[in-house]
Parts: C-alpha cells; structure tokens; sequence
C-alpha cells in the first residue's frame, strides 16, 4: 500500500498498535526538548522516576524563556536545569543560544525521526521532515526514561501545494491562510502533511514557519517531506551527513486533501485575540501602529532578519514606533552581525532583543496602554504581551517591517514586486556550538550535584480520588479559553518551578479570586470542579495549567470539548476531563453550583458519568472516554504515581 509522509514516519516508530486513524497507539521517541520554562518540572519528575541517564538518541535542554533574570529565580532555574542536564546526559543550550525550535532545527533536526519536546510549538521540526509533537513535561520526561509516547494516531490531511509565493508574500501567509480556513478548534486528532510541486519553492525555514504555527491549529504535528531543499539546507548547516529523503509513495491515500496554490495568497495578519481572526493587510491599512515586533520561533531565522534588515536599510522607522527584533539564535545574530544587516537595523531604529522568546512570552517589552501591536509571532491571547488593553495583530516580517517604516498597517506589496528583497539561504551558515555544553561522559554523571535554589519547589503529588466526588463549580469559562488565561506567563513566568506560588495565580486574569475559592472548598473537604466551552486548554504545553489547578484541589473539568495537549496533562495530574453528552448542558451549571460525581469507578468503565448538580437538582450526563493505561493514571492520583519506581536506573 502507498503510504503518505506520515503513515511512514508513525509505522517505523510503533510501540504499540497499528496504523488505523483514531486508533491508539504508542510510537518511540528518538529526540527530546525541554525548554527552562517547562524543563524545571521535567526534570523533577524525571529525578523522582529515578532512571539514571536518558535513553533517547538525543536530549536537549534549552534556556530560552525566562531570561529577563529581574530577580534569583530565572538564574536558579537555569543553574538547576544546567546540573540536571549534565547528571542524567542531555545536552544544554545556554541563554542566549537562541530559542529551542530555532536551535533545533538548525543544530540537532533530523529526516525521519521522532522529536517530543515540552513546548507546543516543537512540531517547527516538521519543516525537516520530523514527526515532531509538543507534550507536557511529564509526558517528555518519560520520553527521556525511554517509555513510548502514547497518543491517537491522527488522521492525516494532505495539504497540496502548487504555484509560488508572489514577492512581498511569505510563509506566516500561508499559515495564516490555513487558520482562516481550519481555524483553531476542530483540528484536534489531524496531522498535516505538506505536498504538491510548491513544496521545493519553499525553504527549510519557511516551512519551519508553516509547521510551527500548525500548534494554533491544534493539529498534532505538520510534516514537510524531506528532498533536496532539506538536503541543501543540512550541508549548509555542515550537517550532510543527517540527511534522508522522506518523500510520499505516489497515490498515498489521505483523510482530506486541501488546495493551496501559493501565488494566489495576499498578505494576512491574526488580529485580535486569536490566531484564527484573519484579516487581510488590504483591510487593516491606514490603521495605526505603536509597536513592531520581529522574532519569535514562528519567524526570526536567518532569511527572516535579512529581509527586515534589507527593507529597513537607509530608512528610519516612524517616529510613534517601536520596534523590537529578536534573532532566533546566536547563529542568525552572528550571520547578520558579521554581514551588516545588524548594522541596517540598528541604524534604522530598531532596538536590538536577546535572542529568546522575549516579548513573545510577554516577559519584556509589553505595549503601551491601548496600542496596536504588529508582532511577527504565533499568538495573540489577550493580554499574553503583557498588556491587557492592547489590540496584537500576527503578521509577517513583510508586513512588520513595512508598517515600522510607515507608523501604520500598510500592505508591503505597495513596496513594488521589483523592490523585494529575495534572500538566498548561505552556502554555509556559521556553525559554532560551543554555547551547547555537552554532558560528561556517563561515568562520571553520578558525581554531578543537583543545583537547587531557594525557587525550586516540591514536585506536587495528587492522590488516588474517592469513588464520589463532592464538590463545588469555582468558575464558569467560555471558548477557546487557553492555558495563558488558567496560568498566565509573562510576569509570573519565574514562578514556574514553585508550583504552591504560582497556583496563587490560577484564572489571575479571567477571576483572580479563583484560587482562594478552591482553598476555601478543600478545607471543607470539598473538591472544585471548572466549567468550560469549546476547545479548553488551547494554546500552551505548560502542565502548570494542570498542577497547579490540582494543587488547589481541582478534580475534575466539564467542559463542551478540550484540546489535545491539555487533555493529557489533566489525566496525568489526576484531573478528570468530562464532556458534556449534550453540548447545551453547558448553560445547566452555574459558578458557585453544588455538585456531585458518584460512582467514579463504575463510570469509567463505562466512559460515561452522571454530574449531580445539587443546587438545581439536575442530573448531567457526561463522557470521560479513558482507555485503560488513561483510567489506571486517574484511578492512581495521577501519572507520577504509577511511574515512580517502575523506570529502572542506568
Ligand atoms: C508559549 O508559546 O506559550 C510557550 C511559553 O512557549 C509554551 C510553553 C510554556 O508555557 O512554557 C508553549 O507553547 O508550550
Ligand atoms: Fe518562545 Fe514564543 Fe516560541 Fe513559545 S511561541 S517557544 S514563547 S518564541
């Protein structure tokens, strides 16, 4: 049978299961990333399972998100996270080497291999032909103990592409386009699959761009193929040797097949506050501008900054502007620094960034009050700038750069198709990795002593649940409510490794009298419960947005639908994520409503429950659809549970 990109990167990885969409399945991880915002707690849990070194063929350990270091704690972090790496063989990627997708890709992706990194935006690595997947810490910490990833095989959308992308037109408007198309919920259990002949047109960085933003989506990975793009790409990188081709069988069989063709695409931007509000730049011009933002995993490769470099080259920016441009690593910093595109920027105006998430995460360089935002990243929740009223809209280096130079949204087109600055990738990129400190040699990992400052906190536990759960409904969300709004970044970011802390701060920007509502319940001995809409736990890996509810004493989550990643790392905290059997019994529990969910036990087996809600005397059906491995982590109080004790040492 002809098999698309896929089916063969899924079927040469099986654990477990069979290549049947839907079906579940396990496949075996070759590489990991862990980044430091997520990473403390990795690896934690890794320390706790007790397995010695890590058994992939490659882990990687970057510092890139909290950076900023206004106080110990970041500092702490990275000094925890550089001896855990060096203790149990993973490889470290210093602050300032650059943000983990970027590196990655450049320095350790792979053709046909496996990448599970604790970051949603690890499926960049599809744009070299990886089955690349985000997941919750706990999920890549047991990647690194050598378990398989367990998932549902996905069903596979071909999208086809033909044509070119005309001048002034990149990329992030082709992944624009997808979400005004597929838009961010609905997609959960697709993969992407990239073809058709307009694949070559595209570099490896660009299709790094479409695969990063494939996360928005809610997509399970997006795949390029690998071909002689690739190829050119890795002997630049001085990394022939890691080539493979991957390419689909001719008459490779898909579950839906969508047409692009790339000349017909315009410039786009997300405005707010949701990467599927897609407008086109046509629309938004004229519209004013106080910030420009370049960089991000999403767009701050080599190509990316020559491009600004090259339109910002002579001009100045607008007088209302500021702009910020992040390099994706020290190798991009280095390239234009040495070739003087650094030079441009600087002399146009542009405030130079650490490369790093940065403003990304909304750590630094939050808008003014009531500013209008054009930032070349992949998200634009409210108030994840770190700016509550400010409008961000998601656009291209294009059309950032362009309205930098004219103070407003303007379509860069305008710029003329013979002023565009085509940019030809390097016949060698500077490779120096002496920012990557490699791990001593495995005898020598047991003498390495843990760092442990004052803000790494205890790992949390959760405990077995009773078979009735009795408690109270601490709040009531909407849609697409997502992990930046249960546990938001930005400021609160250095509290990532003390989850008692930064439990304080659970709901803080939807109802930050959250948490003390579910004290209040557990010293009555009662659990809380949290209502939602559609697509719940959209947007972000982080596993806080579980542990720290759990901590609170949250049990379980009635909510319309859920995303993947938040769907995995509720069930490893322990915490039930029900479906309401009818959508409309959304509107039939209140804040503040008494409930009650009895016989536990019975129910899972049965994937389906009763929600009691006492105050109205309503009964509530609900699906907990859990196959057997996801009912044993509930029925244990949650994945570490089961694991500590069952991951040998070595
Ligand atoms: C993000 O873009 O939201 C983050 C910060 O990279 C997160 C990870 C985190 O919360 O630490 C992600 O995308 O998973
Ligand atoms: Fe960092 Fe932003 Fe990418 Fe997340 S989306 S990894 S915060 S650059």
């Amino acid at each position: 049978m002809p098999r698309g990109v896929v089916e063969k990167l899924i079927t040469s990885h099986l654990a477990s299961g069979a290549w049947a969409p839907g079906a579940d399945i396990e496949i075996r991880i070759d590489q990991t990333l862990t980044q430091d915002a997520t990473g403390t707690m990795a690896f934690l849990q890794y320390e706790a399972m007790g397995a010695g070194s890590v058994k992939t063929e490659l882990s990687v350990s970057y510092v890139d998100h909290n950076t900023v270091q206004s106080g110990f704690e970041n500092a702490d972090d990275h000094a925890y996270l550089q001896s855990a790496a060096a203790r149990f063989g993973v490889k470290f990627s210093r602050a300032g080497n650059g943000i983990c997708h970027q590196v990655h890709l450049e320095r350790f992706g792979k053709p046909g291999r496996t990448l599970l990194g604790s970051d949603s935006h690890t499926p960049t690595g599809g744009g070299i032909g990886m089955l690349a997947i985000g997941a919750g810490g706990l999920d890549v910490a047991l990647a690194m103990a050598g378990q398989p990833f367990a998932l549902q095989c996905p069903r596979v959308c071909l999208v086809r592409l033909a044509g070119r992308l005309p001048p002034w037109v990149s990329a992030k408007d082709v992944i624009l386009r997808l979400l005004q198309m597929l838009t961010s919920k609905g997609n959960v259990g697709t993969a992407l699959e990239y073809g058709g002949p307009g694949v070559r047109t595209l570099s490896v960085p660009e299709r790094a761009t479409i695969a990063n933003m494939g996360a928005e989506l809610g997509v399970t990975a997006s795949v390029f193929p690998a071909d002689n793009v690739t190829r050119r790409f890795l002997q630049a990188q001085g990394r022939l040797a890691d080539y493979t081709p991957l390419k689909a069988d001719p008459g490779a069989r898909y579950d839906r097949v969508i047409d692009i063709d790339l000349s017909q695409i315009e410039p786009l931007a997300a405005a707010p506050h949701n990467p599927d509000n897609v407008k086109t730049v046509r629309e938004l011009a004229g519209l004013a501008v106080q910030q420009v933002c370049i960089g991000s995993c999403t767009n701050s490769s080599y190509k990316d900054l020559m491009v600004a470099a090259r339109m910002l080259a002579g001009k100045k920016i607008a007088p209302g502007i500021s702009l910020v441009v992040a390099p994706g690593s020290r190798q991009v910093l280095e390239m234009i620094a040495r070739n003087g595109a650094l030079a441009d920027l600087i002399a146009a105006g542009a405030r130079i960034a650490e490369s790093a998430c940065g403003f990304c995460i909304g750590n630094s360089h939050a808008p003014r009050s009531n500013a209008v935002s054009i930032r070349t990243s992949n998200r634009n929740f409210l108030g994840r700038s770190g700016t509550r009223d400010a409008a961000v809209y998601l656009a291209s280096v294009e059309t950032a750069a362009a309205a930098a130079v004219a103070g407003e949204f303007t379509d860069p087109r305008g710029w003329g198709a013979g002023r565009y600055p085509f940019i030809k990738q390097p016949a060698h990129f500077i490779t120096d990795d002496a920012m990557i400190v490699e791990p001593p040699l495995p005898a020598a990992r047991a003498q390495v002593a843990l760092v442990r400052g004052p803000n790494i906190g205890a790992l949390p536990r959760n405990v077995p649940p009773p078979d009735t759960l009795a408690g109270i409904a601490q709040i009531k969300v909407g849609d697409k409510v997502t992990t930046d709004h249960i546990m938001p970044a930005g400021a609160f970011l250095k509290l990532r490794s003390n989850v008692p802390k930064y439990a304080e701060y659970v709901f803080h920007p939807v109802d930050p009298g959250f948490p003390a509502r579910c004290k209040a319940a557990r010293a009555q001995g009662r659990v809380s419960f949290i209502i939602a809409g559609e697509s719940y736990g959209q947007g972000s890996s982080r596993e806080h947005a579980a542990l720290c509810p759990m901590f609170l004493g949250v049990r379980a989550v009635a909510a319309r639908s859920f995303e993947r990643i938040h769907t995995a790392n509720l069930i490893n905290c322990g915490i039930l994520p029900l479906i309401f059997q009818d959508p409309g019994d959304y509107a039939r529990v209140e804040q503040g409503d008494v409930l009650e969910l009895a016989g536990l036990r019975a129910g899972l087996e049965r994937g389906a429950l009763t929600l009691q809600n006492i105050t109205r005397g309503i009964a509530i059906p609900v699906q907990c659809r859990l196959n057997e491995r996801e009912r044993a982590i509930i029925l244990a109080g949650g994945r570490l549970n089961l694991q500590v004790g069952a991951t040998s040492g070595g």
